[in-house]
């Protein structure tokens, strides 16, 4: 049966998300805002795009949940974005309490759906949802982990002057200036990184990773990056509705995996049609280690600050 994804917030991310979710066949799309006649108006455009991209799949726009009723997956994505001068907790306090009416209303209409979230700041907005749905820790998912390792991959790539698809490397950790580009992993074809390029320019690479959110935000100066956000929203749901078991890095409720309990980590998981099907877990030096007990720290401030 064809699969229903409901993308909550029509904004940058939410529009985008819509776009590659109809573009890579995901299923039916209802993309859902506040604003009325935002989303109408932009499923209608994206809907009409049907002939030419060649898809028979519906979408629609929306201001009732109730169009939004037994969707299978449901994206996230209302919300504040950053502007220049602020982090991704500024936006801790408004943003709490609209993830928290999105998600008590998609819920309600999508009992069995998967929850993938994608407002700021996320490991807050993901245990915001968690805590308020009372779904099990497979059935709710942050994006943060395939967007970051993104832009890792994009500058390694960039460097040593291969495609971009030849490079593996993960970012794990929080979503913010603590996050863990682990530097012994990365490879191109199998070959380290580190036997590519020198380690003053890994350094700087891992710096505009962590700094990768900021750069753009400078340059657009009114809200953040969408594109590859959006995108990377929909090679998460993609994972879950064909149940493909693609190992990508999430943020999930870690509950003993690598030592860490009780809080949203990005870790790699492996994804199916039940959501995560679990944290894939591997030995990590004491420096990383180390680097990821930071980010633990930085989440859990944040979780407390959701007053959850
Ligand atoms: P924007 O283009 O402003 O869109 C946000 C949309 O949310 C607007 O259309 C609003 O009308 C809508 N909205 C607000 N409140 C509600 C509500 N209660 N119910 C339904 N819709 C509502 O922002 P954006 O799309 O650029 O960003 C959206 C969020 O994603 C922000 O919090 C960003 O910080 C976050 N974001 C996260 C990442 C990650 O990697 C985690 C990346 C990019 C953006």
């Amino acid at each position: 049966m064809r699969k229903k994804i409901t993308i909550i917030g029509a904004g940058n991310v939410g529009a985008t998300a819509a776009h590659w979710a109809v573009v890579r066949g995901l299923g039916d799309v209802v993309l859902l805002d506040v604003v009325e006649g935002v989303p109408q108006g932009k499923a209608l455009d994206l809907w009409q795009s049907g002939p030419v991209e060649n898809f028979a799949w519906g979408v629609k726009g929306s201001n009732d949940y109730a169009d939004s009723a037994d969707s299978d997956i449901v994206i996230i994505t209302a919300g504040l974005a950053r502007k220049p001068g602020m982090s991704r907790d500024d936006l801790l306090a408004k943003n709490v309490a609209i993830v928290k009416s999105c998600t008590e209303e998609a819920v309600k209409f999508s009992p069995d759906c998967v929850l993938i979230v994608v407002t700021n700041p996320i490991d807050a907005m993901v245990y915001t949802s968690y805590k308020v749905s009372g779904f099990p820790r497979n059935r709710v998912i942050g994006m943060a982990g395939v967007l970051d390792s993104a832009r890792y991959r994009t500058f390694l790539a960039d460097a040593i002057g291969v495609a971009p698809t030849d490079v593996n490397a993960m970012v794990m950790g929080i979503h913010g200036d603590n996050m863990l580009p682990l530097v012994r992993l990365a490879n191109v074809a199998g070959i380290p990184i580190t036997d590519l390029l020198s380690e003053e320019r890994i350094n700087e690479i891992v710096k505009r990773t962590q700094m990768g959110g900021i750069e753009i935000v400078n340059h657009l100066k009114t809200g953040s990056a969408f594109y590859t956000p959006g995108l990377s929203a929909v090679e998460m749901a993609e994972a879950i509705v064909k149940d493909s078991k693609r190992v990508l890095p999430c943020a999930a409720y870690v509950d003993g995996e690598f030592g860490i309990s009780g809080c949203f980590l990005g870790v790699p998981v492996v994804l199916g049609d039940k959501g995560v099907e679990r944290i894939v877990e591997f030995e990590l030096t004491g420096e990383e280690k180390t680097a990821l007990n930071e980010s633990v720290a930085a989440v859990q401030n944040q979780m407390t600050a959701t007053g959850l």
